[in-house]
């Protein structure tokens, strides 16, 4: 009905490169604290619930550290064994911790076997990409309000001996001034 004069445009190519989704992934089985402790250290407000597979998409989260430095954390939906093959959401999250700086492992104070659990994660990741085997990496056993001192000195005789392992509770915020400590320093290390 109506219509402006045009005005002469511009044609050219531009290249764009996405850069870094984030300094930290968080990559963990699904209902194993994920978006809770983003929640806890950030102001992201991701949805929680007592099911796996409530995250769908990755969600995004400034964490602040002293004097003003800060970084981003990744909560990206949860893996399953053979997730590298497509299952459960399957490649749709391996592609995101890809640009991660370091990977932050969560398992559950709770589960069956937490070693067990560490090396299906770590496997999946590593059948994906083995250049994610070669990203800086921590464990957090999450949930850690859900056993006493008794249990956690016993599931420490049998963590994984090739990342430095912390028990933290987003709950109760046991441990998460140590695990932003932590996760500074191996982000900060040189290669
Ligand atoms: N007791 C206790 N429960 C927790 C803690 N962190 C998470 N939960 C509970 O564990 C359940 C799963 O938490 P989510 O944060 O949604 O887990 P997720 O890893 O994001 O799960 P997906 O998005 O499905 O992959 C929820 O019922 C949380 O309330 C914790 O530190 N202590
Ligand atoms: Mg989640």
């Amino acid at each position: 009905m109506y219509a402006q004069p045009g005005e002469p445009g511009r044609e050219e190519w531009k290249i764009l490169e996405l850069k870094l989704l984030a300094d930290v992934g968080l990559v963990g089985f699904p209902n194993a604290g994920k978006s809770t402790l983003l929640a806890a250290l950030s102001a992201a407000r991701p949805e929680i619930a007592d099911y796996p597979f409530t995250t769908l998409v990755p969600n995004l989260g400034m964490v602040s550290y002293y004097n003003d430095r800060s970084f981003v954390m990744a909560d990206i939906p949860g893996i399953i064994e053979g997730a590298h093959k497509g299952k459960g959401l399957g490649h749709r999250f391996l592609r995101h911790i890809e640009r991660n700086a370091a990977l932050l492992f969560l398992v559950p104070a709770d589960a069956e076997n937490i070693r067990r659990q560490y090396e299906i994660l770590l496997a999946e990741c590593a059948a994906y990409n083995r250049e994610l085997l070669q990203k800086r990496r921590l464990l957090a056993i999450t949930k850690a309000d859900l056993i006493d001192d008794e249990l956690e000195s016993l599931l420490r005789q049998d963590l994984p001996t090739d990342v430095e392992t912390i028990f933290i509770s987003a709950a109760t915020n046991q441990n998460l001034q140590r695990l932003k400590d932590s996760l500074w320093r191996i982000m900060s290390a040189p290669f």
